[in-house]
């Protein structure tokens, strides 16, 4: 990745790896690197690194399938999951192409049925993860992991040793404190870098491969960040917005974009486009790694855990230390989990934090631009 140029390009760069990484899924393929397809924060992305595969994230974010998709699935269906599939159908995803193994969790309703459909195209294996952390949930989310491991073992022939799932624990923490380090960065007040640029970096790291060259240029390009800022902050002082909710991807950019160019800077992305993937390490210290890797991913605060406290305890971190001025919530049309919890998150924000809170529906088309813009240039003016 070339990180010399200013910091406009250097962003673009980020936001291109994406693109760059079709080409070298195909050259993996070419040297039988296995290639594992995920829908989910949940899945312990560890393992797949333990046995030398790489990982891609094949929840799409474009309508340009949804056609395709409905002719199969109701219209009355998340957008992500509907584009997903489509991609997977249509055979227009490099990734779900380039897949040799799909794996899936049961988390909400549309994706688990949709993974039954999704096997007809792809071998997949679905992870049961409990609805609740409680400690029987936490018992079958551990076995589930042991039991990724079996199956991977089995379908990739190979042996994933002990060693080196510590090994991958530490490469995935120290990816996770240089992301957090460069999240961090929206602490500043001014802001010393957009939402859509973080954004943009945020979303362009989950493709790239090489897990182990993100903390390295994560650091050249906070330093840069912070050089700029010392020698003179480039952003006016303006309300500060958290984003939370659905996961954001290329469609959906639509909402940071209406946000900043109506007057305010988005400084936090609160779900799995940022800080809920990201936020808690696995503890390297625990000497029963399957347990360590179950801790840290059964404590992902998913609305479709019941309750979700881990949501509003990483909220309530969030909105005090990026001193936010309101929050937002993106819900993907027909997302029922964040839907109804819209309302425990409302009470939240407004009574806990005594800040305001707006809820935006959205899908993947650009239908909704001139209404998402006429309401946040009224809820930005009011704050
Ligand atoms: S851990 S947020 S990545 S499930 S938006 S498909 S929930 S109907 S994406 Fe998610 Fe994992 Fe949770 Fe994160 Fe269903 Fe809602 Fe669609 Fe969703």
């Amino acid at each position: 990745m070339e990180l010399q140029k200013e910091l406009p390009d250097i962003f673009e760069t980020f936001g291109e790896i994406r693109r760059n990484s079709f080409m070298v899924a195909k050259n993996q393929k070419e040297k039988d690197i296995p290639l594992i397809g995920v829908f989910c924060t949940y899945f312990p992305q560890e393992l797949a690194l333990a046995m030398g595969a790489s990982t891609v994230s094949l929840c799409a974010s474009s309508d340009e399938t949804i056609d395709d998709a409905e002719q199969d699935l109701p219209r009355n269906l998340c957008p992500l999951i509907k584009s997903s599939y489509g991609f997977a159908k249509t055979d227009k995803c490099p990734f779900f192409y380039f897949s040799d193994l799909v794996i899936g969790e049961t988390t909400c309703d549309g994706k688990k049925k949709m993974y039954e459909y999704l096997s007809e195209f792809k071998p997949v294996h679905v992870m049961e993860l409990p609805n609740s952390q409680s400690d029987d949930g936490f018992k079958l989310w551990k076995n589930e992991i042991i039991k990724l491991k079996e199956v991977l073992e089995e379908k990739f022939n190979t042996t994933i040793s002990e060693d080196d799932i510590k090994k991958a624990i530490v490469i995935k923490n120290n990816e996770r404190k240089s992301l957090k380090e460069f999240y961090e960065l929206g602490k500043l007040d001014p802001v010393p870098i957009t939402g859509t640029d973080i954004f943009k970096v945020l979303n362009g790291t989950t493709f790239e491969f090489n897990k182990e060259s993100i903390p390295n240029n994560l650091n050249t390009l906070i330093n840069k960040i912070k050089e700029e800022y010392e020698l003179s902050p480039k952003y006016e002082k303006k309300p500060r917005i958290l984003i939370t909710g659905c996961p954001l991807g290329t469609a959906t950019e639509k909402v940071i974009k209406a946000i900043e160019e109506n007057g305010a800077y988005v400084v936090a992305f609160e779900n799995c486009s940022g800080a809920k993937a990201v936020d808690e390490l696995v503890d390297e210290s625990n000497p029963d790694i399957y347990d360590a890797l179950a801790k840290k991913y059964l404590s992902i605060g998913c609305s479709c855990m019941t309750p979700n406290p881990n949501r509003i305890k990483l909220l309530d971190k969030m909105i005090d230390e990026y001193k936010v001025d309101a929050v937002i919530d993106v819900i993907l049309t027909a997302c029922h989990t964040y839907s109804v919890e819209t309302l425990s998150i409302k009470r939240f924000v407004n009574s806990k934090k005594n800040i305001p809170y707006m809820s935006i529906e959205t899908d993947f088309s650009i239908s909704d631009i001139g209404q998402i813009n006429t309401r946040m240039a009224a809820f930005i003016e009011m704050l």
